[in-house]
Formats: structure tokens, C-alpha cells, sequence
């Protein structure tokens, strides 16, 4: 016998609980014991694995209250929701953050403090979730925190991948790629499983058209085609102190069923095992290409994976609670992370029409209406496209709308521009060698498309998209990145945190423009010393990794001159190599009178497949493995390659780091968002007119930032005349760089291993332009370095970077992303009951 069920009295009953939680260092520490003793079955001399574990079990807990109430809050009341679609989220560590927006960090490290455990310590054995390759999700990542701290409704919606990024070891220089398995030990402690809310996804098959008897309409089924289930794991983005509790899911793979009985039964059991690891291999692994699609069937289908979830999830809700569509686009915004999740366009459609019997006209107002993109990139090579047969094997009902769109759009087209058959080449979404283009159809299904720089956004315009803008200039608009200061000031630089604490107070937590205040402290000479015995501490912490990592030590009087990002030709870390060649070459020939000492730390990873950037790697090592070892080089100069970069490493390199290197080719870099991250935390940047660097510069002004190189208009001029050896035979420098690596210096027993890279950056063909910008980019070095010297003026400098990076935050950012594109309220909490 039970009780009558009184779903009031027991809603209040456990939102007492639920809200009953204390944040005090008492309910903490007994949390803790409780997860460890009773759920765990360890005791505190346990692994710290263990620990981590208990205490992320027991933070959890804390989080919850608010995530159900956030939860409510988005079902009480019919509000306008934004979904952001993005196939990687660089999410890092987690516990670190949600202690702070929790704001029981003091009391958690007080709990564990008289337990005799370190708070640190436990941080540190968290694995990165690294669902991501670079900028890109990263950004997501920032975003989904700020949506959160802003209280704006929005639910990011991804992939959960079984193997995130690599992780990279360097063997002999080399780049050794190692799986990484981030859930192998044991489930991922801020996830929850909710097999409530799994959706069915269908692959190839056929789409069958037949008029209903009924009601005489055009019905099409797709038919015959493999079901894969998604199953969604819901991760918590709390706000900052917020009460505020916004959602990540992330979709895992499963097979429909566990294997094929028939198969099974008729003997040919590996079989059918087949077909089960086949659709479990859909959110298997990260595709880790930052640039290039590599045109892989599986990439596909994770993409329609994730869309065709997340648009089902959102559909079938929305349909649950209110029946009509006539609303829908009101109160749904969706926003495309670049192209990769560009077939919601045509999902979007087929669910309105197909199944909620939507007509084409509708269904397509719905679409524009709800759907947002933005582009990531100008380069060429990551301009997915897709062949048509591909599609049709796989995707045969989505392909179709893709076909209608396009042959709609056309008509459109021809009557905008009459007779102008090139331009309806150029513009058609299904390209002259039979590809479906993906941005094209991203930009024509959505009512927003945007760049993440302002130099980015008008190349799109003038350049990529033109003709795109000229049809529509009212679509197109800016939105600059940013980067989240919870994480890249308050979480990964406690000790500026404090120094900022006694001096401002905390607003600029929220409200990053605060720093502003700390300009005018910059005149003081006791500010400036405290800000100097802050670097220098983050510094130490620095040098211990890199000590740890490599077994180099970096003089802490060095300028520590730092280039972390993704290795890649267009963001030129060769330039930076061919200039640390150069310091080296001065050093051996005597010529170091008011010498700088400077530490070079290199990090990032290469595509597995890209062979060039492989190569720069092995050559960074090399120079590094002779500039440490020669007695005459001593502490005047320091170069290491950092191994595996990640989330992680950058919230320990980027607090500690003098000199930030933005250094690509003018107009090939989107943004940057790891140029932002630097300048918050005090360095100076070394830079081309180039992504976000623009907006830095105007910012901090030309005094505090040392700028070099060709400008946009300038590369592309260049490019119908490049001679390389002409900038050869201008510079002494540059021959002797050339003559070094030419003799072999830095490959005497591996003859040949860099005849590549030399080739390259002597070829007129070289897209980057290297050899143009390198007497540019010395002449700017040496100005950083002379700077340097100068600590009084390079504090006064670093202060005011500091001080003007409040626009760079990513609370900025989204609350220009709704102004412009979503328009949503932020959640109300109060009287926000929890439905248990
Ligand atoms: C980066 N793009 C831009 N792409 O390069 C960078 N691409 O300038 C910008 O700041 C950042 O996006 C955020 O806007 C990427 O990171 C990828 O990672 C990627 C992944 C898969 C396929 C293509």
C-alpha cells in the first residue's frame, strides 16, 4: 500500500530537499565523505582520481536545485528559446568553473583543506573533455558560459564522442598521435544519461511519394532505411552566481538493437555484431581536422546525426506542448556553428513537412525565420561540399528539399538578375562538379549570416559571399568573438583575481568593462610592482609545467614569448621559428649587445594527414634540441615545443606569457579568440592586421602593441608578383636564417628532412608570404624586445592591455548575438516552482 499521490505536497516535499543543500563548508565536506565512503566504497588515502570523483559528485548535488528550477523555468511559461548547433564543444575541465559560479570555492577548499587534501591537487587530475579541435569549439564552449551568466535561454546542442582530440606525444621531434579516451575510466562525473529523451535517426533508403486517398495530399515517406538511436547526455552550465542552470546535451550513438537476431540465429554471428559497432561508430571519434573537411562518409553522417536529434528534440517538444506551428518560429532561434551542422536547413524542412504536414511555403518561412549562421573561416579548403550521389545513398529525403531549395532559390535568382546565367552558376547550391555546397545552402536557408571579426565579416562580403550580399545585404553582420572571464581571468589567474579584488572589487566578473578602472593605477608605482610580482608568480607556475613537460628551464627574467594555437601554414608558426633562427644566428656570431634574454614556447597540434605542419613541428624541436644544448646560447634564449596543448595548459601558459604571437597572413584568420585570452591577462601582442587583432590594436593603440607585416589588400596585390628571393636578397638576416637551415644546421643527421619546408617559403607560389613579412616581423620583435627592457613602461603597457580587453568578453558577444539574431528574454526564476 502506498499513500494517494498528492503531486503538490511532493513536489514541495523534495524541492525543501533540493533547496535544503547547503554551501557551507560543513554540508560540503560531508558530501564528500558520503560520495566517497558510501558511493564510492573509498577512504580518503585513496587515489585522487577518487577524490576528484567524490567531490565532483557532491558539487554536482549543488547544481542541481538550480538546474531544475532553470529547467522549469523554460516550461512554465512559453518563452523564446535559441539552440546553438555546433558539432564540438572544447568544454576542458569543469570542476574548477563550477566551483566558481557556484561561488563555494573558498568553502570547498576549506572542507578539503581539513581533511588534510588539497583543493589543487584534486583539480588537477581532472581530464580535459575534449570535444573539440580548436577555436571554433572552444568557442561554443565560452558561449554556452555566458548564455548562462546572462540568463539567456539557450541549450547548446553537440555530439558526444566517444575519443575526443588526440593527445599528442613528440617521439624524435616527431608528433605522435595516441587516442583519447576520456570516458575509459569510468563515466564522465557532470553528465546524465536521459534514454527519455532519445530520438531515432535514419540513414539511406528511399523517399516514396503517394497522394493521401483521404485528403488528396502529396505524402513522402522515407522508406527502408537504417535507424540508429540517439541517446542524449545532458551537461550543466551553470551561470555566474546566477541561480542559473543552462543545458548542454550531447548525443551518443546506439544501435537500434543489440545485434541482428536473424543474422544471429542463421550463424553468422560476426555479422551481426557488424551492424551494431557500425552504428555505434557515428559518435566514435572526433574528425581532428581544424581547416579541412577530409570528405569522409562517417563525418556526414555525425553531422546529420546531430542535427536530425537535435531538430527531433526540439519538434516533438514543442508539438507535445502546443500542437500548431503557426508560432513556432517566435520562440525558436537556431545558430549554426560554421557549415558542419548546415543540413538542419533541409531536416528542419522535412520534419515540418513531412511530418507535422506543414506545406513547402510554411515550412520554409519557418526555416528562414529560425535559422542563423556563422562562418568561421575565408580559407578555401574548409568549404564543405558534399557529392550529390553521396547524399542521395545516404540522405535521400533530405537531398531532395536540398534540390527544391535550390531550384526555388535559382528562380530567384533569375529574376533578380535577369539573363545573367554565370552568376546563377556561381550561386547555385549544387556546384558544376555535382557537390552540394554547404555554406550556400546555410546562407540561403537562415535570415542571418555572420563573421566573428570585423575585417572577417567585410571579406565576407566583398569577397566569399558577395554575391550572396548583393542579394540580400540585410542578412549579413558582424559579431566579434570573445572569450569567457570566468574561465580565462577569474579561474585560471587567482592570484590578478586577487590583486584585481583589492583594488576594483569583483563587477568585473560580470561586467569585464570594469577593468577599465585599473588604467589609472597604471601611473602608480606600487600597482605596478604588485602586478609585477603577479606575473613573475604566474610565470613560476608556467616554468614548473614546462620543466615538468619538457626538462627545459626558462629563466624567469626572460621574456616568455608564447605562440599555443593549432600548427597550420596560414598561421605562420615557421615565421616565428625562422626568427628564433635568427636570434640564434646573432647569438653565435657576437652580436647580442643589449641583449633580451627570451623564452620561445611553441604548442599546438597538426592534423594527423597534414604532412606539412608535421614537418614544422620536427623542425621547431630541432631548433629547440641545438639552441638549448650550445653553452653560448645559455639563458640569452629558450625554445621549447610544449606537447599536447589543450584547454588545460592554456589556463596555466597564457597567465604567465609576456609576449603573445598573432602573426598569420593578413586575411586568413578568422578571429582568434587565444589572442583575447593573452591580452586579459596582461601580455603585449606581437601581430598582423589580421581576424580579431584589428580590434586589439584599436583598442590598446599602437604604442602598446607591436604591429608588422602586409595588410589584406597588400597580400592579395602581392600575390600576382610574389618573389621571394627578392625579400632574400634585401635582408642579411634572412640569408643567414636560409644559410643555417640550408647547410643542414638544425638536421645533421637526418639529411633532407627539411628540404620541404625551404622549398616552400622560396616558392612564389607560397600562399602564406613568409619571407615578405620576415625583416617586418625582426624589426617588431626587436621593438618588443627593447621594450621589454624597460619594465616600468612594458608594466604600464601590459596593465593597459589588461584594462582594455573588456570588450573582448564573450558576455558582449552574446548579448549582441540576441540584440541582432535571437532576441530572447532572459529566464525569470522567481516563483519558479520545481516539477518533480
Ligand atoms: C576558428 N576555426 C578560426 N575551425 O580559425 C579562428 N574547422 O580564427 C576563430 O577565432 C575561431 O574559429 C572561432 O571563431 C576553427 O577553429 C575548426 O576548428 C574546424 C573544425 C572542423 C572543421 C573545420
Amino acid at each position: 500500500m502506498t499513500a494517494p499521490f498528492d503531486t503538490a505536497k511532493q513536489s514541495a516535499a523534495i524541492a525543501k530537499m533540493l533547496d535544503n543543500i547547503g554551501m557551507d563548508k560543513t554540508s560540503i565536506e560531508a558530501d564528500f565523505l558520503k560520495y566517497l565512503c558510501h558511493t564510492l566504497g573509498r577512504q580518503l588515502d585513496s587515489e585522487d582520481y577518487y577524490l576528484f570523483k567524490a567531490l565532483s559528485y557532491s558539487t554536482r548535488d549543488r547544481l542541481m536545485t538550480h538546474w531544475k528550477r532553470t529547467w522549469a523555468a523554460y516550461n512554465q511559461h512559453k518563452l523564446k528559446k535559441a539552440y546553438y548547433l555546433s558539432m564540438e564543444f572544447l568544454i576542458g575541465r569543469s570542476l574548477t568553473n563550477n566551483l566558481l559560479n557556484l561561488g563555494i570555492e573558498d568553502a570547498t577548499h576549506q572542507a578539503l583543506y581539513d581533511l588534510g587534501l588539497d583543493l589543487e591537487q584534486l583539480e588537477e587530475t581532472e581530464r580535459d573533455a575534449g570535444l573539440g579541435n580548436g577555436g571554433l569549439g572552444r568557442l561554443a564552449a565560452c558561449f554556452m558560459d555566458s548564455c548562462a551568466t546572462l540568463r539567456l535561454p539557450v541549450m547548446g546542442y553537440g555530439l558526444r564522442y566517444e575519443y575526443g582530440m588526440f593527445r599528442q606525444q613528440i617521439q624524435n621531434g616527431y608528433q605522435v598521435e595516441e587516442p583519447d579516451h576520456w570516458l575509459g575510466f569510468g563515466p564522465y562525473p557532470w553528465e546524465i544519461q536521459r534514454n527519455e529523451y532519445t530520438q531515432l535517426i535514419k540513414f539511406g533508403g528511399t523517399s516514396r511519394h503517394y497522394v493521401d486517398p483521404v485528403s488528396g495530399r502529396l505524402i513522402v515517406h522515407w522508406e527502408h532505411a537504417e535507424v540508429v538511436l540517439a541517446v542524449p547526455y545532458d551537461v550543466p552550465i551553470p551561470g555566474f552566481k546566477n541561480a542559473t542552470v543552462n543545458t548542454l546535451r550531447l548525443w551518443s550513438a546506439m544501435a537500434k538493437e543489440g545485434f541482428n537476431l536473424s543474422e544471429f540465429n542463421a550463424g553468422s554471428y560476426h555479422e551481426a555484431v557488424a551492424d551494431k559497432s557500425q552504428a555505434e561508430n557515428i559518435t566514435k571519434v572526433l574528425y581532428p581536422n581544424d581547416t579541412s573537411e577530409n570528405g569522409k562518409v562517417l563525418r556526414l553522417k555525425q553531422q546529420y546525426f546531430l542535427v536530425s536529434a537535435s531538430l527531433q528534440d526540439v519538434v516533438q517538444q514543442w508539438n507535445d506542448r502546443y500542437g500548431s506551428f503557426s508560432d513556432f518560429a517566435e520562440y525558436n532561434a537556431f545558430q549554426l556553428n560554421d557549415t558542419h551542422p548546415s543540413l538542419a536547413v533541409a531536416e528542419l524542412m522535412r520534419l515540418l513537412i513531412d511530418k507535422e504536414r506543414l506545406d513547402w511555403d510554411q515550412a520554409w518561412a519557418i526555416t528562414t525565420q529560425t535559422m542563423a549562421y556563422t562562418n568561421h573561416t575565408l580559407l578555401p579548403e574548409a568549404l564543405e561540399r558534399w557529392p550529390r550521389k553521396l547524399l542521395q545513398e545516404l540522405l535521400p529525403r533530405p537531398l531532395e528539399i536540398i534540390l527544391e531549395i535550390n531550384r526555388r532559390f535559382l528562380a530567384q535568382v533569375a529574376m533578380r538578375w535577369p539573363a545573367d546565367t554565370q552568376r546563377q552558376q556561381r550561386m547555385s547550391i549544387l556546384d558544376d562538379n555535382d557537390n552540394i555546397c554547404m555554406a550556400y545552402l546555410a546562407i540561403v536557408g537562415s535570415h542571418s549570416v555572420n563573421g566573428v571579426a570585423a575585417l572577417h565579416s567585410q571579406l565576407l562580403q566583398d569577397g566569399l559571399f558577395n554575391d550572396f550580399y548583393q542579394l540580400w545585404p540585410e542578412k549579413f553582420n558582424n559579431k566579434t568573438n570573445g572569450v569567457t572571464q570566468r574561465r580565462w581571468l577569474a579561474g585560471c589567474n587567482p592570484a590578478m583575481r586577487t590583486l584585481l579584488k583589492d583594488h576594483i572589487g569583483e563587477g568585473w566578473i560580470t561586467q569585464l568593462t570594469d577593468l577599465q578602472q585599473i588604467e589609472s593605477l597604471a601611473e602608480t608605482a606600487e600597482f605596478r610592482e604588485q602586478w609585477y610580482q603577479v606575473k613573475r608568480a604566474n610565470k613560476q607556475r608556467l616554468a614548473k609545467l614546462i620543466l615538468q613537460e619538457t626538462g627545459v628551464s626558462f629563466p624567469l627574467d626572460s621574456m616568455f614569448d608564447v605562440q599555443v594555437k593549432r600548427i597550420h601554414e596560414y598561421k605562420r608558426q615557421l615565421l616565428n621559428a625562422l626568427h628564433v633562427i635568427h636570434l640564434y644566428s646573432r647569438i653565435k656570431r657576437g652580436d647580442t649587445d643589449n641583449w633580451t634574454n627570451r623564452a620561445v614556447l611553441f604548442g599546438g597540434k597538426a592534423a594527423p594527414g597534414y604532412a606539412m605542419a608535421k614537418q614544422i613541428i620536427k623542425l621547431i624541436n630541432n631548433i629547440a634540441q641545438m639552441v638549448n644544448n650550445d653553452p653560448q646560447v645559455g639563458d640569452k634564449l629558450k625554445v621549447v615545443f610544449f606537447p599536447n596543448y589543450r584547454v588545460s595548459a592554456m589556463e596555466v601558459i597564457c597567465p604567465g606569457t609576456d609576449l603573445s604571437e598573432q602573426i598569420s597572413t593578413a586575411g586568413k584568420e578568422a578571429s582568434g579568440t587565444g589572442n583575447m585570452k593573452f591580452m586579459m591577462n596582461g601580455a603585449l601582442t606581437i601581430g598582423t592586421l589580421d581576424g580579431a587583432n584589428v580590434e586589439i590594436l584599436d583598442a590598446v593603440g599602437e604604442r602598446n602593441f607591436f604591429l608588422f607585416g602586409l595588410k589584406t589588400p597588400e597580400v592579395e596585390e602581392l600575390r600576382h608578383h610574389y618573389n621571394p628571393q627578392y625579400f632574400i636578397d634585401q635582408s642579411h638576416d634572412l640569408q643567414a636564417v636560409l644559410g643555417l637551415l640550408e647547410a643542414g644546421h638544425f638536421n645533421q643527421f637526418e639529411p633532407g628532412i627539411f628540404d620541404n619546408i625551404i622549398r616552400a617559403i622560396k616558392s612564389p607560389d607560397d600562399p602564406w608570404m613568409i619571407l615578405a613579412d620576415f625583416q617586418s616581423y625582426v624589426e617588431a620583435q626587436s621593438k618588443a624586445a627593447m621594450a621589454y627592457r624597460d619594465r616600468d613602461n612594458w608594466l604600464r603597457q601590459s596593465i593597459i592591455n589588461t584594462a582594455r580587453s573588456g570588450i573582448f568578453s564573450t558576455d558582449r558577444t552574446m548579448a549582441q548575438y540576441n540584440q541582432d539574431i535571437w532576441k530572447l528574454q532572459p529566464i525569470e526564476m522567481d516563483g519558479i516552482t520545481i516539477q518533480c
